[in-house]
């Protein structure tokens, strides 16, 4: 007898975990479906950037001093609308935006909840068609009532109620947890809806691909070079040399090492002596879905999650991955480049 397989949209997904929050009242889920509302509306024109004049620069530069992408600019005005549509969210914090948004018509609402986003990661390789993302973090809100202010956002990434990340590759897909494991549902553009592709995602306890820009070797901590010369080694017993995968696009590599085992490594470089990448939009969130996947993430010396954010777009290093190999590059850090306090 014909058994359609039964097709879990995101929506659907979201209404029957909603018990995994009793005192919940939907808040939390309207809030997921808003992102997944602008995530379908950002991948049409990420899809068809070639076609549309939504390539190239946008002539402006970015909080970070970084040149935006017509269309990193386009998906911040997206999940910013759907965001403040939505009316579950008081404030975002952006990578594309200096100051946090504060959105009047939720705090009228008594909306509970604020969201960190990186609205396209990894933009500067829209032109080349290479996969790009966008990652997102919510917190549960502090301050008790009127406007949101930074205190909503100054916290740890232990704090976090959910976390996620759109992947918009040769298909696109939608990774989440709210801390009861991850889950990654597939878009399906025939009916336009995310679909439960990946049920209960776990990253494999140790791998063999090792992501880091190696065009910055000399300019990394001597334990990050020892960890790549280990990687490097001939040894059939850990599948060694292992493979070294670097896209460029940190959604991509992370998304790509979730899946097969593998690390990834950001650290200080003299250029980003604090490393590259963000605390509150990048990597807490990434951190969140690593533990959740039964992986690790840490800055090489301390786990991420523990971080005391003091600033919107702080940096910090980034080791994050399969287990077994973020705590082999840490005990390599901390033999050859402990800081001496
Ligand atoms: P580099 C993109 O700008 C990004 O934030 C990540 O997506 C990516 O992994 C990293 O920076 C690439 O940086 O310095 O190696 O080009």
């Amino acid at each position: 007898m014909y058994k359609p397989n039964k097709v879990i949209t995101l929506g659907q997904f979201i209404i029957e975990r909603q018990t995994d929050f009793p005192y919940a009242k939907g808040e939390l889920s309207r809030l997921l479906r808003d992102i997944g509302i602008a995530a379908k509306i950002v991948n049409r024109e990420v899809n068809k950037a070639g076609l549309v004049d939504i390539l190239g620069e946008a002539g402006t530069d970015n909080v970070q001093g970084e040149s935006q992408k017509k269309l990193d600019v386009y998906a911040n005005e997206q999940f910013i609308a759907a965001l403040s549509s939505g009316g579950e969210t008081c404030a975002v914090a952006s990578e594309e935006n200096e100051e946090m948004i504060n959105i009047e018509s939720a705090v009228s609402k008594n909306a509970k909840y604020v969201v960190a986003i990186d609205p396209l990661d990894g933009s500067s390789n829209i032109d080349v068609n290479v996969s790009v993302g966008t990652i997102f973090s919510i917190y549960r809100r502090t301050t008790l009532t009127g406007k949101s202010d930074l205190s909503d956002f100054m916290q740890k990434g232990t704090d976090q109620i959910a976390a996620g990340y759109v992947i918009y590759g040769s298909s696109t897909m939608l990774v989440y947890t709210t801390g009861k494991g991850v889950n990654g549902f597939t878009l399906d553009p025939s009916i336009g809806e995310f679909c439960l592709s990946h049920p209960d995602m776990t990253i494999p306890k140790t791998g063999n691909i090792y992501s880091i820009n190696e065009g910055n070797y000399l300019h990394f901590p001597d334990g990050v070079k020892k960890y790549m010369k280990y990687c490097q080694e001939e040894d059939a017993a850990t599948k060694r040399p292992y493979a070294s995968r670097y896209v460029g696009s940190l959604v991509a590599d992370f998304h790509r090492n979730m899946l097969k085992g593998g690390i990834y490594i950001y650290p200080t470089t003299t250029k980003s002596p604090k490393g590259k990448l963000r605390l509150m939009y990048e990597c807490n969130p990434l951190a969140m879905i690593i533990e959740q996947a039964g992986g690790k993430a840490s800055d090489g010396f301390n786990r991420i999650l523990d971080i005391q954010p003091t600033t919107l777009h702080q940096r910090t290093p980034l080791f994050i991955g399969s287990s077994d190999m973020v705590n082999k590059a840490e005990e390599m850090m901390t033999r050859y480049s402990q800081v001496s306090v």
